[in-house]
Order: structure tokens, then C-alpha cells, then sequence
């Protein structure tokens, strides 16, 4: 998608020309111009912008094996339809954002390296086991929408690439979120037994789901500098207070009742208080030590193994095409 050259591997110091370039490039950001990948931009942007990314890519990958789960298994023609094309549309998103990251001066081969040895990290909620047919309503109502609420502001993100991929993002995300929430009023309406399944994916799914927006403010070691670079346009506090304010509702039409004792409207605030987060839960889970962490990594290395022949086959259908074509060419001179 992106391949042009690229002005990169900038050396950043602190004599005067740096300190004009950062202000230039700071005064960019303020006017809300986009940067793009072959315009300057200080190494710690670029940082931030392959580390976040990249994340995100892996979280879309990732993200695809708790639902792939349950495609056979699926209770009807039309539900085992719709929830294929949102598995294959996460995939689509993986690759975007790995496609919008390589404009970045790092190759797709290494960031996948970095997923499968561990060492880069993807959102936590995929690390959560997917027990019932009723956990792929939720995560369609409540991670889809929280990762809707994280990401229409990601469409303004300053880096061009990365705010156009997630224009086309944010419209299927919402699809998804749609389908999640009409699997979880069906069963909210259904039988007393359906009711207590989506009952049940509410309880399991709802914390996880609030702790995908990220530490809490004053934890995040990044917002400052994302939010200045307006990378991230809101805190991880305020888009997780949004969240729970638009869902909250949706769950009580449903005759749902949410797994926190302390959620409770304010009129003052006009928000829904909220009781604590387990952090020591989110820092095990990011960790690598979440109900299902082992087996999402040993799933990828493996499906990643078993595409080799395909990526060989394509590299190697691309190198005859080329020679076909430079023949072609001399022929024709
Ligand atoms: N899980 O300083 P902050 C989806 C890490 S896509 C794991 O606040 P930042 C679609 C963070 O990376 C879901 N790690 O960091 C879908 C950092 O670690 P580092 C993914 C987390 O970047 C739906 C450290 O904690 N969405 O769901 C998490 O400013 C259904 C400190 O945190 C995105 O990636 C977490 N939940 O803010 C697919 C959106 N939270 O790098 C399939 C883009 C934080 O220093 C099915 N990303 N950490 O080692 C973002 O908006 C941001 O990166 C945040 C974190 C908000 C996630």
C-alpha cells in the first residue's frame, strides 16, 4: 500500500537545527497538517508511531483467534456468515496497519518477529477465553465498541497513514459492534437459559473490556507525548468514561445488569461512577500470564509455520513476474 522510498534514519542531537526542526515539526502538529511518512519527524515520534501501530496490528491478529473459535460452531447459516466476514475484516485490519507501519522504515518481517518471540505486546482482552456463543455477542457489543470509542479519534491521528487506515477501520469495527449487540438482545430476549448466557458473557467480559482503554491516567507513561504529538487525541480515562456511558444504557434496555456494585449514575457529573479496576489483573495479562496467553501465542507461531509455503510461493511468483516482464521489456527495445 505504502512503498515509496522513505528519508529516514534522521540523527536527532540537541544543536540548534534540531531544536528548529522539532519546533517546525511541533508547529506542524498544532496546525493540525498531517505528517507524512517522507516529511521529518523526530525519532522518538517515529518510535512511538511504530510501537502503537504495531500494537494495534497485533492486537487485529491476535484478536481474530478468540472468534475464530466459534466459526464451527456458529447456531445458524446466516450468524456463521456474518461472524467469517468480521474475523476475515480483523485480518484485513492487521494488515493495513502493518502496511501503514512499514511506511515507517521498519519491515513487516520484523514487527511479526517481535509478536511471535514474545516481545511486542497486543491488547490484553484477547488473552480472555471465549466459552460460550454468547461471549461472540459480547465481544462485538463491548469490544468492538470500546475499540470504536478508542479509535474514531485515531482517524484525526497526526501521522497520515495511519489516519487513513483507520477511516475504512472505524466503518467495519462499527459493523462489528452492531452484529455483537443484536447477538446479545437475542439472547437478552430469548429463553430464561439464553438469558442467563449473555448474562454471564456480560459478567466475564465487562472489566477486561474497560481495562483495553489502557493504565489510568496518571500510570500511562505515553499519553503526555502521544496527546501532544496528537497521536492520541483523548486520555485513556476519558475514552474509557465515554465507553461506559454509552454502554451502560445499551445493557439495561436489555434487562442487563452490569457486574460493578458501584455503577451508578451522577447527576452532578453526568457520567456513570464506576467501582475499581483490578490493575494487578491487567499487569498479569499484559504480562503474558492472561487465562489464554500461552496458547494465542503457540496458535500464531503455528498458523505463522503453516503459511510459509504460502509467503514463499508469493515471493517467488512475484520474482518470475518481474523477470517475465524486464524479458519482455529488452524484447521490446
Ligand atoms: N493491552 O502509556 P500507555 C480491537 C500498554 S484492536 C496491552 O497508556 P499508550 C479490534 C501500552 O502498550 C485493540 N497493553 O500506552 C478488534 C504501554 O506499553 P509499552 C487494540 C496495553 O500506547 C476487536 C503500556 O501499557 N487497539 O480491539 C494495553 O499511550 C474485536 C503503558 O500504557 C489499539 O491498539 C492493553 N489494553 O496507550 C479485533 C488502539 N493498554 O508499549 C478483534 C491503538 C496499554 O510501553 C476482535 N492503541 N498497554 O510497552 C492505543 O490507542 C494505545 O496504544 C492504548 C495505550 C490506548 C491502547
Amino acid at each position: 500500500m505504502y512503498t515509496q522510498g522513505l528519508n529516514t534514519h534522521e540523527t536527532q542531537g540537541t544543536s540548534p537545527v534540531d531544536t528548529e526542526r522539532e519546533a517546525r515539526f511541533q508547529a506542524r502538529i498544532d496546525a493540525d497538517e498531517k505528517i507524512e511518512p517522507n516529511d521529518w519527524m523526530p525519532a522518538a515520534y517515529r518510535r512511538t508511531l511504530v510501537r502503537q501501530i504495531s500494537q494495534h496490528a497485533h492486537s487485529e491478529i491476535v484478536g481474530m483467534l478468540p472468534e475464530g473459535n466459534w466459526i464451527t460452531r456458529a447456531p445458524t447459516l446466516r450468524r456463521k456468515a456474518a461472524l467469517l466476514a468480521k474475523v476475515q475484516d480483523e485480518g484485513g485490519h492487521g494488515l493495513y496497519l502493518y502496511a501503514a507501519a512499514e511506511t515507517l522504515d521498519v519491515t513487516r518481517e520484523e514487527l511479526v518477529e517481535q509478536l511471535l518471540t514474545g516481545k511486542a505486546k497486543y491488547s490484553s482482552i484477547f488473552n480472555y477465553p471465549t466459552l460460550t456463543w454468547a461471549d461472540i455477542g459480547a465481544i462485538g457489543w463491548l469490544v468492538d465498541g470500546a475499540a470504536i470509542m478508542n479509535q474514531i479519534p485515531l482517524c484525526r491521528c497526526s501521522f497520515g497513514p495511519y489516519a487513513r487506515a483507520m477511516i475504512r477501520i472505524c466503518k467495519e469495527e462499527s459493523f462489528h459492534q452492531r452484529q455483537g449487540y443484536e447477538i446479545i438482545s437475542t439472547l437478552a430476549r430469548g429463553t430464561p437459559e439464553q438469558k442467563a448466557m449473555a448474562q454471564d458473557a456480560l459478567d466475564r467480559w465487562w472489566w477486561p473490556s474497560l481495562m483495553m482503554f489502557g493504565p489510568s491516567d496518571k500510570e500511562s507513561q505515553h499519553s503526555d507525548t502521544s496527546m501532544r504529538w496528537k497521536i492520541k487525541r483523548f486520555s485513556n480515562d476519558d475514552l474509557r468514561q465515554k465507553f461506559i456511558d454509552a454502554t451502560v444504557p445499551q445493557g439495561h434496555a436489555l434487562g442487563l445488569v452490569f457486574p460493578d456494585a458501584q455503577l451508578k449514575w451522577n447527576e452532578e457529573t453526568k457520567n456513570f461512577d464506576f467501582g475499581p479496576i483490578d490493575w494487578e489483573e491487567f499487569r498479569q495479562v499484559v504480562s503474558g500470564n492472561g487465562p489464554c496467553s500461552r496458547d494465542r501465542m503457540r496458535t500464531r507461531r503455528k498458523a505463522h509455520a503453516e503459511g510459509a509455503w504460502v509467503r514463499e510461493a508469493a515471493l517467488a511468483h512475484a520474482a518470475r513476474r518481474r523477470s517475465r516482464e524486464a524479458a519482455a521489456k529488452l524484447a521490446a527495445e
